[in-house]
């Protein structure tokens, strides 16, 4: 934790010289104007925001602090949080530290389980780990400390404990939810010698489960970990902590926005359409039929899931290092191929779509993760974006550990009404 906490105060450091800099140079520079279709079309393409923890490059995709999801791909998710929080990999002595503080962390509350347990049967997945995490809001030790008095620049500290509190208990709490929702509601003990993402896949207890599936959960859990700060649930979770809400609020809040099927659901949307594709037309379906099966979906009016991307004009890295991993474990896996045959199909087909409405054909990395958990045993859809939200919570706390240490304030644009927009366009 010392390496960890005192690399973060090094890299907010060097932020804050970073933003004196800049303003010294132009606080009243104007870096982005704002048209009328973006105001009204999401805010799209509009740079109004600032995150030091990754980014994404339209055209190579994303980077965690200056790592392209290539030369991250084989690492731990916890080295990957140190990234996010410090903008440097750490060193050999981190791992077996963050491990023992994680063991020391770890333990959801009795409380939880018995919430979690007395829930309708057929309550999503997404909704357990919202309330789950919610649920454990009063062990806050940013509020507990808040309400005593603490000095605005020690925010972040207090910000980073709770994060540390969230990431130990996340797996089991993630595992739990499997087991309570899925399978018998017996829940399997983590162990301590394990890391994280290799006790996530010991926890769910799958029968294929073996040091295979470990490593496509610590890929699964490295891959999805940030996407820069304009994303729903990113930005969701920061907004709520920028009202200096704690953690426990904030992430809550981030899991909701990533529970809908234009952000993370869409990777059990991906498998779903993979599946009907397998159901309709056989294990032996070739490209003609799957492309058949594109066409009668959008003529049906509905998208392509796992395809396009509101920043992304390539296809998406973090897609190709999953496929890359199904290649090497299960290239004869019926949906592996169908997702492989996808990928041959739709993004000619998309690129001619609504007259070339559709900003970017190519897959995101909804469109590969779901045949490779299903081929290991993970079949219940309902409960992929469960593993995606695990990942994004590093990104979620390291995104607002950061700003919390410095200092930002309270997010609120300022809306308009049409009135106020025809009178501006009458002015003009
Ligand atoms: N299939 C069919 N139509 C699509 C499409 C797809 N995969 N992607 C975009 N379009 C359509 C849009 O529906 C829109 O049509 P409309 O104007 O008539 O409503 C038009 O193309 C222009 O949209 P575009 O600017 O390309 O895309 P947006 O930035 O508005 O939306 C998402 C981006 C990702 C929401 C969109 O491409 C989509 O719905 N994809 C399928 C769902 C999906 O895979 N989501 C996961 C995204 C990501 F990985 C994540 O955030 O988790």
């Amino acid at each position: 934790m010392s390496i960890l906490r005192n690399e973060i105060k090094n890299n907010l450091t060097q932020l804050k010289d970073e933003i004196d800099q800049i303003f010294a140079g132009g606080r009243d520079t104007v870096l982005s104007e704002v048209t009328v279709g973006q105001v009204y079309g999401g805010m799209r393409g509009l740079t109004a925001l600032v995150c030091n923890t990754s980014f994404v490059d339209p055209y190579s995709g994303l980077h965690v602090g200056k790592y392209t999801v290539e030369e991250l791909a084989d690492r731990f998710p916890e080295e990957i949080f140190f990234l996010l929080c410090t903008g440097k990999l750490p060193g050999l002595d981190f791992l077996s530290e963050f491990r023992n503080e994680l063991n020391e962390r770890a333990g959801v509350p009795q409380y939880t389980w018995d919430m979690l347990r007395v829930l309708p049967e057929d309550t999503h997945p997404m909704s357990m780990l919202s309330l789950g995490i919610l649920s454990m809001e009063q062990e806050s030790v940013f509020k507990k400390n808040y309400l005593k008095g603490i000095a605005k620049a020690d925010y972040w500290k207090y910000t980073l404990e709770d994060a540390l509190n969230v990431i130990a208990k996340l797996p089991e709490l993630a595992a739990g939810i499997y087991r309570i929702r899925f399978c018998d509601g017996k829940l399997i003990e983590r162990d301590p010698e394990l890391d994280w993402a290799a006790n996530l896949a010991l926890m769910l207890g799958l029968p294929d489960s073996g040091n295979e599936f470990a490593n496509l959960m610590r890929l699964y859990l490295v891959l999805h970990c940030d996407h820069e700060g304009g994303n729903v649930s990113a930005f969701t979770s920061r907004v709520v902590n920028s009202a200096l809400s704690d953690l426990y609020y904030a992430i809550s809040a981030g899991l909701n926005g990533l529970a809908g099927p234009l952000h993370g659901l869409a990777n059990q949307e991906c498998l779903r359409f993979i599946l009907a594709i397998k159901e309709k037309y056989g294990d032996d379906v070739d490209e003609s039929q799957v492309k058949q099966f594109v066409l009668d979906t959008l003529d049906g009016g509905k998208v392509i899931p796992g395809y396009g991307h509101a920043v992304l004009r390539v296809t998406d890295p973090r897609f190709k290092e999953f496929m890359n991993f199904g290649k090497q474990h299960c290239s004869d896996d019926v949906c592996y191929q169908i997702a492989n045959k996808l990928f041959h199909v739709v993004p000619d087909i998309l690129k001619t779509y609504k007259g070339g409405k559709v900003a970017n054909p190519w897959p995101n990395v909804d469109a590969a993760s779901g045949s490779l958990l299903y081929k290991y045993g993970l079949n219940q859809f309902d409960y992929y974006t469960v593993l995606f939200g695990v990942s994004r919570v590093l990104g979620f706390c390291a995104q607002n550990v950061l700003a919390q240490g410095l200092g930002q304030p309270i997010i609120r644009p300022k809306s308009v009404t049409n009135k106020w927009v025809a009178e501006k366009l009458m002015e003009n």
